[in-house]
């Protein structure tokens, strides 16, 4: 089954990147506030650059300077399963320690060259 992994990371923002194994790399999406745990919390989750899937297991700082650069630590990671995947709308079934059970990714718009999806918990 293809992986998840949810960094959390102290950059010049604290915010978390939800990333999806998918076509080979680690799709991303920052998530300011975070992976809703519960249905019924809509979260802003803006698409960022693709990362190498070995990046998965990163914890670390990235150095002052560097891009991103701050404290990351893994939140939460696992596998999960595709079960619906359109160009604008990707529905998953996450098996994580914390995340758990259906997930909605829906694009909402592109503003200022940025991709804002919603990320959400769908009531199963
Ligand atoms: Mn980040």
């Amino acid at each position: 089954m293809p992986t998840f992994v949810v960094h959390e990371h102290w950059a010049t923002a604290h915010h978390f990147d939800f990333r999806l194994e998918m076509d080979g790399v680690l799709k991303s999406w920052a998530v300011p506030k975070g992976p809703p745990l519960e249905s019924g919390t809509k979260r802003l989750a803006i698409a960022v650059e693709d990362h190498a899937l070995e990046y998965g297991s990163f914890e670390g700082t990235i150095p002052e300077g560097g891009y991103g650069a701050g404290k990351v630590t893994i939140w939460d990671r696992g596998e999960y399963v595709l079960m619906e995947r359109e160009p604008h709308m990707i529905l998953i079934d996450i098996q994580g320690a914390r995340l758990r059970g259906p997930y909605v990714l829906i694009f909402m718009k592109e503003e200022r060259g940025q991709e804002q999806w919603l990320l959400f918990k769908k009531s199963s």
